[in-house]
């Protein structure tokens, strides 16, 4: 991509909350906090999120939902509900694509959109920042936050910045001067600790960080002290990541003993069938065709494909397919000991410019479980939650 990029991050205000406070009058202007029951400050769990109301008494996500209820006792608590949630997100992602066919989804309410060569449709970048807003309001009822700059993070840091409904332009010419006076922790991959760090050497804005000669962050932090200092200066060549080359993606694991316990078998093709799941989804990708590796003691090795009529990234549905194709070959060498497992998915294409994102209802509801999870595990890391692999295949 030559010429000046225009991108474009937006991210729904109290997405949640928003939504029902839409849906019942009866809570506009009031505290609202949607998660765990409070069950009148004994309830375990935690806030999902919670309307600005809910904010100014302390309330907040992830917050545990005890400590929600004490700050804040008169507000209205209501429960999660993934599936129209996911609904109101997937009528928002198809007026993105009114607006540019280049959208990288980051969550449930959040995207970036690349309108480099899109925005002359409705006159300026700003204009088309403007229509994108506009149209989300009057098709929804709801409110946006955008920012719009040359880079990503930028666009990421000024939607940030006006919140509620806000909409933050920052011109190529003034990328840094809207840079230079934030704390360093507005630079993606600035945790705490790096933070500490950097103010150990005295440096605490970003504009700090972009004066210091590369070498001496280099000496500091390795490769990323590099990455940081580019960062810093505005630098982020990052793109709006519609498709990825990637022919397939694919997952194995070697059992720490050669194996014939099924228990452990279908646990290892079960977590191999949700890392090869997120990694399609966060590359907004969806895969026909499914394919098992087996490699039994003494290294021989076997692979069975299945192509399916509609491609997908659904893990039950990725996972149904391996536990078939497990099965029939497991008829055929039933006593073997395992050694390794495999699960790759190929015959790759983009899901995310298709015009229905999501069409049938079903597709609906998995779309939510898979939303629910990808957000908890964002929010809580890796291992925090798993599908009900076992329990939801037998029911069918
Ligand atoms: P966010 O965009 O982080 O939060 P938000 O939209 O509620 O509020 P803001 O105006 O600050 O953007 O997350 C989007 C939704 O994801 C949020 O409405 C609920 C869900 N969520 C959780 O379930 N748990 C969490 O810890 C967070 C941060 C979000
Ligand atoms: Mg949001």
């Amino acid at each position: 991509m030559h010429g000046p990029r225009f991108i474009i991050h937006v991210d729904m205000d109290a997405f949640f909350a928003a939504i029902e406070q839409r849906d019942n009058p009866q809570l506009a202007g009031r505290p609202v906090v949607v998660g765990a029951d409070p069950k009148n400050g004994r309830g375990r769990g935690v806030v999902s999120t919670c309307s600005y109301e809910a904010r100014r008494f302390g309330v907040h996500s992830a917050q545990p939902i005890s400590q929600a209820f004490a700050a804040c006792p008169q507000a209205v608590f209501l429960p999660v509900d993934m599936e129209h949630y996911q609904r109101v997100s997937a009528q928002l992602y198809a007026l993105f694509s009114t607006c540019t066919p280049e959208i990288e989804p980051v969550s449930i309410d959040e995207a970036f959109l690349d309108i480099s060569t899109t925005y002359k449709l409705f006159g300026t970048p700003y204009q088309a920042a403007v229509a994108l807003k506009e149209r989300i309001r009057r098709e929804t009822s709801l409110t946006a936050s955008v920012g719009l700059a040359p880079t990503k993070m930028a666009a990421k840091i000024a939607s940030d910045l006006r919140k509620p409904d806000g909409l933050v332009e920052v011109r190529a010419e003034n990328l840094y001067e809207f840079l230079r006076p934030l704390t360093v922790d507005k630079l993606w991959g600035v945790g705490n600790k790096t933070k500490v760090a950097l103010e150990g050497m005295g440096i605490v804005t970003i504009g700090d960080l972009a004066r210091r000669r590369p070498q001496e962050l280099v000496k500091a932090f390795g490769k990323s002290g590099w990455d940081l200092w580019q960062l810093a200066n505005g630098i982020d060549p990052r793109q709006v990541e519609v498709e990825s080359e990637a022919k397939s993606i694919s997952n194995e694991l070697t059992f720490e003993r050669d194996t014939q316990d099924s228990e452990q078998i279908n646990a290892g093709l079960i977590s191999l069938c949700e890392q090869v799941s997120e990694r399609l989804r966060s590359q907004g990708l969806k895969a026909r065709t499914i394919s098992l590796k087996v490699r039994l003691e003494g290294f021989q090795t076997y692979t069975r494909a299945k192509t399916l009529s509609e491609p997908t990234n659904f893990y039950d549905l990725i996972y149904y397919q391996i536990q078939q194709l497990f099965r029939v070959f497991r008829q055929a060498s039933p006593k073997r000991k395992i050694r390794l497992v495999g699960v790759k998915a190929s015959n790759l294409s983009s899901g995310a410019l298709e015009g229905n994102l999501f069409p049938d209802p079903k597709d609906n509801q998995r779309e939510g479980v898979h939303q629910a999870v990808e957000v908890i595990r964002a929010k809580f890391g890796e291992g925090s939650i798993y599908h009900a692999a076992g329990r939801q295949m037998k029911r069918r």
